[in-house]
């Protein structure tokens, strides 16, 4: 391990990050960035030294280091069987994970009870920020204590128990964090689905073609959440009783009735055979907004703000809809590296694992205060989360290198108008981040005074695995560096074998496991066991490429299936898309594998411009030397497609397995429920290169 100097600010230019060529990420001159002072000095690991023997601790003996921690938890009751023990070799027998076998917690305790207790009841647990920047307010862990202690009464009254399932379909609203918490304190399970989907009105914006970077960019963010019918599939998926959600909400200057979304669903699962009892509705949309009930349960008003688009929502009302105010006003409660001052701000919908780990349960765990946000970032301009990190004085903020790509095509000045003094830590999660989307983190946002951590981690890992501690870790633009606490990561290749050789990538593995960990897909053991554990015996396989450099930083590469064997080589996806993003007129690229006689596969690029720049064969040229250039002969692209927007996920992923049969001209595209916007697929077949 290389030792380092701690305490500049400025990055060191290292000649030894460049002595690998080959590690086409490393392709900023071997960057380094050391902790910064200012964060340094308050952090809780303030030296890479400390860290080392922390994690030593962590994967010799587990079960010490993790004890101690537990200490700071409230436990119902204590381990009664081992504290540790696992098998993940399934020619031993069945996969398990068990830690403190018998113990008993509550997350909601833990997040509320434990922290009144230690004085912190007036404390503010969460900022809201409505979609409009007028709307406001807050609520302190008293408060949202007591709301969840009502709320659990109320999906008691309802008959929900222990093991029952409730679907929440929600705008990013304080009830929201109310459900979730409601649901874990009475042990009901919370299957939170991305709500508000409106693709007509998309469609409809970008007609207008001054909309269309608005509109790219809101798709490419995920703000339209599932349809109708991938809700009913996952009501119908986990059996929910009761589905709780709002009239409508506001996202920029669309108002999504997600009501109607709720009831379209529920009939869909009643013709499928499952009855949703109950439907428990907030009245979110402010009293002046209006609201016309149909067999009415009252409360309407007809008015209209000047300040926003009237609109008329209709909503329908049956036996099975009651709305929460109601509800609540029925109960009582029974009784009424965070720092102790970290405003902290994950951009994630709860509807994403980072936004449940991040927004709810994280935060209040620690004790901090949060914020809930609406609306998106584009809304009244792209300059609004930096407005926001203002007015709550945000200094932790995390978001997805989608969204900061999508905001780096707007320009600095967005971002520059504003003050950003309170920022402390930069973290970005999702997917790997491209060097240039990084160092505009650093440079722009963060204005060369905070700590830009790049978190590695799943929806089955429970919490970071792969990350820079910011007072301890010197960082590299693009590599998430070194394991977490807990975690023993390794590289296979194909038969199995441990890779050692820096620079070479293999299949990202863990060999042990960490308290954070999945135990099981829910209903489903065989699953788990096949999807992560068959692959390779002994190991808890990610499915994400990755490869060390000579210093033992990890580079995620991405998605294993992201690889593409061009004559022999190995090459990743993300390493063309990093090269591509480099050239001035692109701002996103997706890179797939295209079957090639001579050579096997071939690479087949799709490429997103930025505003001002138009395709030409002369601009397809110049892309496909420039990834010649940065990596070598041998990864030059076959072909380079235009592509307006790309077909991602809701929470920022590029589905490649769609831009595959694209390139090849497949029109059976599969499974397409997923994607934020199913519109881009057409769009792309048609701009297909006449030659591929
Ligand atoms: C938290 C989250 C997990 C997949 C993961 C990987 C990708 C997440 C990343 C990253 C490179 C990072 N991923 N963080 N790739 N660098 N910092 O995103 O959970 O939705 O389950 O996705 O996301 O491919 O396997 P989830």
């Amino acid at each position: 391990m290389v030792q380092f100097d701690l305490g500049t600010t400025e990055p060191t230019r290292a000649v030894y990050c460049r002595r690998n060529m080959a590690d086409a990420q490393d392709n900023h001159g071997g960057l380094l960035f050391p902790p910064i002072e200012r964060i340094q000095k308050e952090a809780h690991i303030s030296s890479f030294k400390q860290y080392e023997d922390m994690y030593k601790q962590s994967i010799e003996d587990p079960e010490s280091f993790w004890k101690e921690i537990a200490k700071q938890f409230y436990w119902k009751s204590e381990p009664t069987g081992k504290f540790f023990d696992y098998n993940f070799d399934s020619r031993k027998g069945p996969i398990f994970i068990k830690w403190m076998e018998g113990a008993t917690t509550n997350i909601c305790y833990n997040a509320l009870d434990r922290n009144i207790d230690r004085g912190l009841g007036s404390k503010i647990a969460f900022h809201w920020e409505g979609n409009n920047p007028e709307d406001g307010g807050h609520i302190t862990f008293n408060k949202l204590y007591e709301q969840v202690c009502k709320f659990s009464n109320v999906l008691k009254s309802m008959g929900l128990k222990k093991g029952d399932r409730v679907a929440i379909y929600m705008p990013m609203i304080i009830e929201l964090v109310v459900a979730l918490l409601a649901c874990a304190r009475i042990g009901v399970i919370h299957s939170i689905v991305f709500a508000g989907y409106s693709i007509e009105s998309l469609e409809q914006r970008l007609v207008d073609s001054q909309a269309k970077i608005l509109v790219a960019a809101e798709l490419i963010l995920n703000f339209a959440g599932f349809s109708s019918e991938s809700l009913a599939e996952r009501i119908l998926d986990a059996s929910c009783r009761a589905i709780i959600t709002s009239d409508g909400v506001w996202r920029g200057n669309k108002l999504l009735n997600l009501k109607h979304i709720v009831d379209e669903a529920i009939i869909i699962c009643e013709k499928r055979g499952h009855k949703v009892e109950r439907c428990i509705v907030v009245r979110h949309l402010s009293p002046s907004d209006e609201i016309i009930t149909e067999d009415g349960d009252g409360d309407c008003t007809t008015e209209s703000p000047a300040k926003r688009p009237s609109r008329q929502l209709k909503i329908q009302w049956s036996d099975r809809d009651s709305w929460w105010h109601k509800l609540m006003e029925l109960q009582d409660a029974y009784v009424f590296d965070y720092q102790p001052d970290d405003i902290y701000w994950c951009t994630a919908d709860v509807g994403w694992i980072t936004g449940h780990t991040y927004v709810c349960y994280g935060p209040l765990n620690n004790g901090a205060t949060g914020i809930i946000f609406e609306g998106v970032p584009f809304y009244p301009d792209a300059g609004r989360f930096w407005q926001i990190v203002d007015k709550y004085k945000v200094t932790k903020f995390y978001t997805a290198p989608t969204a900061i790509r999508a905001l780096m095509k707007f320009g600095d000045d967005f971002v520059t108008r504003h003050k950003r003094t309170s920022l402390k830590i930069l973290g970005t999660v999702g997917e790997p981040i491209n060097p240039e989307a990084w160092l505009w983190y650093y440079n722009v946002v963060g204005n060369k005074r905070c700590a830009v951590v790049d978190t590695f981690w799943q929806t089955e890992t429970g919490g970071h695995v792969i990350t820079p501690l910011p007072g301890a870790t010197v960082t590299k633009p693009g590599s998430a560096t070194f394991p977490f606490f807990g975690i023993v990561p390794a590289l296979l290749d194909e038969e199995g074998k441990e890779i050692t050789e820096a620079g070479k990538e293999g299949y990202l593995v863990f060999k042990q496991p960490w308290p954070g960990i999945m135990r099981t897909v829910f209903g489903n053991h065989e699953r788990f066991e096949t999807t992560y554990f068959k692959k390779f015996h002994g190991y808890y396989c990610t499915g994400d490429g990755a490869k060390k450099d000579a210093d033992g930083y990890i580079w995620v590469t991405g998605r294993i299936d992201d690889m593409v064997n061009v004559s022999g080589h190995l090459l990743s996806t993300a390493e063309i898309e990093s090269a591509l993003v480099e050239h001035a007129a692109v701002s996103e690229a997706a890179v797939v594998s295209h079957p090639h006689k001579i050579k096997g596969e071939c690479t087949y690029c799709f490429v997103t411009l930025k505003e001002g720049f138009s395709f030409s064969k002369d601009l397809s040229v110049e892309l496909k030397n420039k990834v010649r250039e940065k990596i070598g002969p041998f990864a030059q692209p076959d072909f380079v497609q235009e592509a307006p927007g790309l077909p991602k996920t809701r929470s920022g992923k590029i589905m490649r397995r769609i831009l595959r049969k694209i390139a090849v001209g497949d029109k059976e595209v599969g499974d397409i429920s997923t994607l934020a916007d199913e519109t881009v697929i057409d769009k792309l077949f048609q701009l297909r290169p006449a030659d591929a």
